[in-house]
């Protein structure tokens, strides 16, 4: 129930699989932890099947349903669209979303191609300048850690940033028998590991860095290149394979190196065949000053090693970043006790409604997902000819 002295917002979401799971997480829970200045309130959900969008909205705590999304932007009680669909529709129903004047948050990547994403980029703009806005869900900027890192990069504690070696591993689809599900499909996806957890390394890179990738040199590999079908609209459920095989069009991997515009050299591998590694997004940082590490496995640390203290003194530390002068931590629990995957999600909606509530553009901005829509085309584009240093557009 919405608190009685506060204005409302409705949201109306798209899609219920994974990522509408974790995203109806926090719409169910931002306002009970931040004191936002509008609190949000879970109008209607939408997906084709009135069935089954019917028992997802029951679990989830949704008040309505819809089955066409059009339906749904047009509800009265909608303020904000969120887009949590594979990104083949991401395009279609943001710029209508914004053209009716929703503000829409959108999963990543931002979309399937640089045109569709250009688009969503100049519709954000036009919806911006009427005080509507949009933003793209690179959840992992808000992990404490991570949001820790930047503030200190900003700060210059870092001194100048000469590597950037980022990583994003999974081991899903290691099995061949494994079924090709949507995000193993070209037409759906986009791309594979590159456009599914590629795109947040790059986020988090740039993010931590202020920079941003200007070239890249890539290799992509498709290791197993048929698997049997999926049942329909399966997700990372590896048991709803059927007896037909199907032709795996997007890549398993993808390595890069880049170069950073502010100098830094870069380095970023994107897989989901590192076997034992379940969702270990890394990132270090060297500067000329001290160094920074993370690894999302172990997400409420964050590793510092100053390099202006003696040798004697110096080398890494690990900082647990539960402390209420950290990020995001004064809301939750007292030192030690810990966040997990679905805090950050949580405090995307709280960033989002309190940039949009205070009519600020929120970030990162359908241009920052612009921007890493172009690194991914470049990857591809240097990936088809592995003789190719592509600069990114
Ligand atoms: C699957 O690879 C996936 O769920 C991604 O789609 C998410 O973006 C990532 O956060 C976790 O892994």
């Amino acid at each position: 129930m919405p608190r009685d002295d506060k204005p409302t917002l409705g949201i109306g979401m798209v899609g219920y699989a994974f990522m509408g799971r974790v995203h109806s997480q926090a719409w169910r829970s931002v306002s009970a932890f931040f004191d936002l200045p509008v609190t949000p309130t879970m109008a209607a959900l939408c997906g084709r099947s009135k069935e089954r969008t019917t028992a997802a909205a029951a679990d989830l705590g949704w008040a309505a349903v819809e089955t066409d999304w059009r339906d749904l932007i047009r509800r009265d009680d909608v303020d904000i669209v969120d887009i949590c669909t594979p990104g083949d529709s991401h395009a279609e129903i943001a710029i209508a979303a914004l053209a009716a004047g929703k503000h829409v948050l959108c999963e990543k990547p931002l979309a399937n191609t640089v045109a569709e994403a250009e688009a969503m980029s100049e519709a954000a703009r036009a919806a911006a300048a009427k005080g509507v806005y949009a933003m793209v869900a690179f959840n992992y900027r808000r992990v404490p850690a991570v949001a820790l890192a930047r503030r200190w990069v900003e700060e210059g504690r870092l001194g100048e940033l000469r590597h950037v070696r980022a990583q994003y591993l999974q081991d899903w689809i290691v099995d061949p028998e494994f079924p090709l599900v949507w995000r193993l499909q070209r037409d759906q996806a986009g791309s594979g590991a590159l456009g599914d957890i590629g795109a947040h390394i790059i986020d988090t890179a740039e993010f931590i860095t202020g920079d941003v990738i200007a070239g890249v040199s890539a290799l992509t590999e498709t290791f197993v290149k048929e698997r049997p079908l999926a049942e329909a609209s399966a997700g990372l459920v590896g048991d709803s394979r059927t007896s037909e095989r199907g032709t795996v069009d997007v890549d398993d991997a993808a390595l890069f190196i880049g170069r950073m515009r502010g100098g830094a050299l870069a380095s970023f591998e994107a897989t989901r065949f590192a076997a034992g590694r379940k969702n270990s997004l890394r990132i270090e940082i060297n500067g000329s000053k001290g160094s920074l590490a993370f690894d999302f496995e172990a997400m409420n640390e964050l590793w510092f090693h100053d390099h202006t203290l003696s040798g004697a003194e110096a080398g890494f530390r690990r900082i647990l970043v539960t402390e209420p002068e950290h990020p995001y931590a004064a809301a939750w629990w007292p030192p030690g006790h810990g966040l997990g995957y679905e805090h950050t999600f949580t405090h995307e909606a709280k960033d989002f409604i309190e940039a949009v509530a205070a009519g600020v553009a929120p970030s990162p901005s359908f241009e920052d997902g612009l921007r890493v829509q172009r690194v991914l085309a470049a990857v591809e584009t240097s990936a088809a000819d592995e003789s190719r240093w592509t600069v990114v557009s």
